[in-house]
This record gives C-alpha cells, sequence and structure tokens, in this order.
C-alpha cells in the first residue's frame, strides 16, 4: 500500500513536471511552432530529476485521468493549458451546444460581468459536462460556480471552439451574453 502510494505520487509529480515544460518552461528542451519537444530528450531530463524511465512516462501518457499530453512520432506536447505560444491546429468543433465552466463565486462574478478571459493562458479552457468544470473548479475550491455557456449561439456569433480532449474545450474568449449561471458555489 505504501509503495503503491509513493509510486502515485512520484507520478504527480513527474506528471506535474511535464505540465510545466511543455506548457509554460520547456527549458533547454527544443520546442517546435506546434509545441512538440523530442520525446527522448524530455525523459532524458525526467530520468536525471526523478529517476523514471520511458515505460513510467508513456504511462502518464496514455494513462491519466485527463488526457494532458500527445505523442506522435517520438515527439510529445501538451493538449492544452500552455502559457507559451504554440500552434495547435485543432480541427474546430461544431457540433457541440453547451459547455462549461467551474470557478470560485468571486471570479464567476467577474466573468458575468467582463467575460471569460484566458489570462494567464492562450485559451479559456471549457467543459464538457457539469461533473467535469465541478471537477475543474475544485482546484480553487471546495464548492465551485458552475456557468454555462451557450456555444450554438456563441457559435452564430462567430466565436470558435476547439476539442482539446474528451474533457477539454478550448476557446480564445467567450463575452458575458453567452454566459449563465447554473451552480452558484459557496
Ligand atoms: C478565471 C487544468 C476573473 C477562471 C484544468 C479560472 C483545466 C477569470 C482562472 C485547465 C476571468 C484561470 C485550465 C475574468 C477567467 N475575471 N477571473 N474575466 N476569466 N477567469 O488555471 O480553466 O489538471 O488558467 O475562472 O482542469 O481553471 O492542469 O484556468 O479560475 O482544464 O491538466 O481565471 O487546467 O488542467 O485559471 O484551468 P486557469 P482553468 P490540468
Amino acid at each position: 500500500m505504501a509503495v503503491k502510494l509513493m509510486k502515485n505520487d512520484l507520478r504527480v509529480k513527474v506528471s506535474r513536471y511535464m505540465s510545466y515544460l511543455l506548457r509554460h518552461n520547456p527549458k533547454d528542451l527544443f520546442v517546435d511552432e506546434y509545441g512538440f519537444v523530442d520525446l527522448d530528450k524530455l525523459i532524458e531530463k525526467l530520468n536525471q530529476c526523478f529517476g523514471v524511465d520511458k515505460i513510467f512516462v508513456l504511462d502518464i501518457v496514455e494513462k491519466s485521468g485527463r488526457k494532458r499530453f500527445e505523442v506522435v512520432e517520438n515527439k510529445i506536447r501538451a493538449l492544452y493549458g500552455h502559457t507559451i505560444l504554440v500552434k495547435l491546429e485543432f480541427e474546430e468543433d461544431k457540433t457541440v451546444k453547451v459547455l462549461y465552466h467551474g470557478t470560485t463565486p468571486g471570479a464567476a462574478s467577474k466573468i458575468l460581468r467582463k467575460g471569460l478571459k484566458p489570462m494567464k493562458r492562450r485559451w479559456v479552457h471549457l467543459s464538457p459536462t457539469v461533473e467535469v468544470a465541478r471537477e475543474v473548479g475544485m482546484r480553487r475550491t471546495r464548492s465551485p460556480t458552475i456557468l454555462e455557456i451557450d456555444v450554438e449561439v456563441a457559435r452564430k456569433n462567430r466565436l470558435k471552439f476547439f476539442r482539446a480532449t474528451e474533457k477539454v474545450y478550448l476557446c480564445k474568449s467567450i463575452p458575458p451574453k453567452h454566459i449563465r449561471l447554473v451552480k452558484l458555489g459557496a
């Protein structure tokens, strides 16, 4: 049990560091314009920092509760969450009708007045269900406020939405007229 817990702690640490490198600060890793770095170089770095191997890293990529990374031809990138400028080039999603955003009550009241903004990141991050939005909001507060985005109408107003993963949709910014409160957090 203790060994399993330790392995899980390490997994979380390595995964967070991968997110840090691939979303915010690649350090000495060369990043191409699409956000990819060489997988072997990344593994080398993670091996130096944490003593983990390729199998450990690929297990994080493939078997985490959230799909955060993508491996293509021995290159790896983060699928969302960037502060560095990258071309993700996802195909526009034209089917989803509503999306959700989970946040603190304080941020929600600002968002309802000023709209959703990417803040420090490149994109606004949205969730496909209330439950996923709740999980996202729980990173910041025990009882998140849930906002609903009327994607169908927003799209008619020329906003573009992109599906990064099963659980993450992206949009550049969303004005308040397309956002409504569905659940007030505490
Ligand atoms: C808020 C995690 C005031 C917004 C998650 C959020 C996600 C405003 C915060 C992904 C605002 C930004 C991203 C406005 C937005 N006024 N506050 N006008 N507009 N905000 O972390 O969506 O586990 O950049 O509500 O699960 O919380 O790391 O965005 O609270 O998918 O893979 O500004 O990161 O994924 O915070 O999270 P973030 P987020 P990982």
